[in-house]
């Protein structure tokens, strides 16, 4: 068989996988892995660098599949191209615990780079991870010794390319020169609804190229048209490259191909037949691999063994030559942190006057960069706000990777995406900032970081009305409950200055997972805790700052989160003075407290004594981790525009108003 119909061969191997599949599932998307298959055999067998005997290799070039719909084509090259995959596994597809679920989840399969669906999450993954790739160029290549030197691939469809995500983060990669991107377009003119005429019309291809981008056109069924276009992308090192493919959804199906019917559904029983018939493929078996074609793919794997040796050759005289460089990729990528981190970040925040989180977060950030290399972070066009530039770093900018501060713009959706490209990618610690208010435009990239199980840590600053003028448009109420209520993210809204310390430090060491650090704008007071206070206790996440009086019983839990501790201490004094004997606990993270022995929580708060909440935000939540008879003082409506001090007396958050309240709720 010539070498061309063996190529049409395997790219129809990869085709029927996913109509296989799809059909025994009964369910999932055949359309886009038709289309794509010529594309990602070219890209699998000619371009990308890989070993699937490794497939954590740090200079492996990434491929994101951003369509994450077309998980079927993913599954297909992974298992074809010898990953840890067996076509066992591609028959369970979208089965109870199998490895292939519907969309490709970040951890299921070896070579599953990150987890996709979402439309756009997927493109603003590939350039997080484009710019760390550049960043560990800028840090760890030396004359020489090239050691970081992949690219990021990913598929990209109209879907992809209508979110807004991908507009901020195209522009993004754009204005950074990400030359080391490749991303492929799958132009087939057919979404869900149908054709792509009714509602996306722009020029696609102007549009990247006024982000910086160079693009190129390739007819996505022909072989070498797409050969020539990757490989103008590979030489481009300027800027990002998008490859616009034509392809055809559903291709080689005679009664649904171009049609919106194969996007997403079983092509059935009839069609499957007319299908295979129209290709020259065998009706039986289903899940047919013709032996030539594994080893088509087994010949690329056996050729990028030799790249991969000569790689680690390379890697191991780096090591010697540079051993301070090896020393710090070690710290970059096991991300170790010494036993004695909290006590050197609370060296940052020692007690005096009256001081915003934020502040004490600025001041903490600095001793947490000098201990982690590989902490890296940026703001979207907040920094001077929230505190969060590395004042010892510089800039990343265009051609210049070796900074630890990083602009995003006014691009919150992106930064979230591209600071789980980042985390995905290795090496670093990535965090964000922006208000706690505009969480809400990251929030799908949050909510993933968290279902991947990411280390990225968000700082969002001005966390409550008490932002004062700017208004109940900028002052979260909902927000803390909203990030609370999305499982795996730790939420840290610290009180004072060692509470912000411990939140960094707790942010730093969990490894598996994200941590949102909640800071205010205002000024708030370091709060007095008791003699022989073991400060350990605040990373149980709730613990008591302020105990009852001894040898009298106690009343009351005044239970309060971040600038609300405070207020909750002066409502205690009141209140102790009419006899009442009250506890106050601070409790920086309820996600945290969670997760205490039950023994711990009915310690801190015992199940019969009353508890009153003090947070500037909804009640949500709270009555489902404190069971006990409760009065919530909080946010009942939006915030407004005034002063923070009136905002204070009006919505009844001093210490008096406080105190009346409860008195009178006890009175009841
Ligand atoms: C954020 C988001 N919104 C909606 C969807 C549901 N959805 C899945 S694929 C798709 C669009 C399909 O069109 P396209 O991206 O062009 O993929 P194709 O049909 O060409 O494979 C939509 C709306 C989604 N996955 N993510
Ligand atoms: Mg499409």
């Amino acid at each position: 068989m010539d070498r061309l119909s063996l190529e049409q061969k395997a790219i129809n191997t990869i085709r029927m996988l996913a109509v296989d599949a799809v059909e025994k599932a009964n369910s999932g998307h055949p359309g886009m892995p038709m289309g794509m298959a010529d594309c990602a055999f070219v890209l699998w067998t000619r371009f990308l660098r890989f070993n699937p005997k490794d497939p954590n290799w740090p200079n492996r070039d990434r491929f994101v599949l951003s369509a994450g719909h077309g998980s079927m084509l993913l599954y297909s090259m992974l298992y074809l191209s010898g990953y840890e995959v067996t076509l066992e596994d591609l028959k369970q597809f979208r089965q109870w615990e199998s490895r292939t679920p519907g969309h490709p989840e970040y951890g299921c399969l070896p070579g599953v780079e990150t987890t996709t669906g979402p439309l756009g999450q997927g493109f603003a993954n590939g350039v997080g991870m484009a710019l760390a790739a550049k960043m560990a160029e800028a840090r760890l290549n030396r004359e020489g010794f090239p050691i970081v030197n992949h690219r990021i691939f990913a598929i990209v469809s109209d879907g992809d390319l209508m979110e807004g995500i991908s507009s901020e983060a195209a522009s993004l990669a754009g204005h950074l020169k990400l030359g080391n991107l490749i991303y492929f377009y799958d132009d087939n003119h057919i979404t869900i609804e149908g054709s792509t005429d009714l509602a996306f019309s722009e020029d696609v291809e102007k549009r990247f190229q006024s982000y910086g981008w160079h693009t190129v056109r390739a007819d996505g069924h022909n072989l070498n048209s797409i050969e020539s276009a990757i490989r103008e992308g590979i030489e481009e090192n300027e800027r990002p490259a998008l490859i616009l493919v034509r392809t055809h959804i559903g291709f080689g199906s005679p009664n649904k191909q171009d049609k919106e019917s194969c996007h997403g559904a079983p092509l059935g029983k009839e069609e499957v037949v007319k299908t295979k018939q129209n290709l020259g493929w065998p009706l039986e078996p289903t899940f047919y691999v013709p032996e030539e074609v594994k080893a088509i793919f087994q010949e690329r794997v056996k050729e990028l063994e030799k790249e991969y040796e000569k790689w680690q050759a390379l890697y191991q005289t780096w090591r010697k030559q540079f051993p301070e460089l090896a020393d710090l990729w070690d710290q970059m990528y096991r991300k170790k942190v010494k036993p004695s981190l909290e006590e050197k970040l609370v060296q940052a925040v020692p007690p005096g006057k009256p001081t915003a989180t934020r502040i004490h977060g600025w001041k903490v950030l600095q001793l947490a960069a000098e201990e982690m290399p590989g902490l890296v972070g940026g703001s979207a066009d907040l920094a001077p706000s929230t505190k969060t530039i590395i004042e010892k770093a510089s800039s990343i900018r265009a051609g210049d990777f070796s900074g630890r501060n990083l602009h995003f713009g006014i691009r919150e959706h992106a930064m979230g995406g591209i600071l789980n490209g980042m985390a995905l990618y290795g090496g670093f610690i990535p965090y964000g900032s922006t208000f706690l208010v505009f969480s809400d435009y990251m929030r799908p990239s949050i909510r993933l970081a968290a279902l991947m199980g990411l280390q990225v840590i968000y700082v969002f600053t001005h966390d409550s009305i008490f932002v004062g003028e700017d208004g109940p448009t900028h002052q979260p109420i909902e927000h803390l409950a909203v990030l609370r209520a999305i499982p795996g993210l730790t939420v840290i809204r610290p009180a004072d200055g060692i509470e912000t310390a411990y939140a960094w430090a707790y942010a730093l060491r969990k490894q598996d997972g994200p941590t949102a650090i909640c800071l205010t704008r205002q000024n708030v007071p370091d709060l007095p805790r008791p003699e022989h206070f073991d400060a350990s206790l605040i990373h149980k996440g709730g613990y008591v700052i302020s105990p009852e009086e001894n040898g009298r019983k106690l009343s009351l839990i005044l239970v309060a989160t971040g600038s609300e501790v405070a207020v909750a201490m002066e409502a205690k004094k009141i209140l102790q003075e009419k006899g009442h004997n009250i506890r106050v606990v601070s409790m920086p993270s309820t996600s945290i407290f969670a997760k205490q022995p039950v023994s711990y929580q009915k310690e801190v708060i015992p199940l019969e004594i009353p508890v009153v909440v003090i947070e500037a935000g909804i009640a949500q939540g709270w009555r489902d981790l404190i069971p006990n008879p409760m009065l919530f003082i909080g946010m009942h409506r939006f915030g407004a525009s005034a002063p923070a001090e009136v905002l204070a007396e009006k919505f009844g958050f001093t210490g008096q108003a406080v105190a009346e309240k409860i008195t009178a709720w006890l009175q009841k």
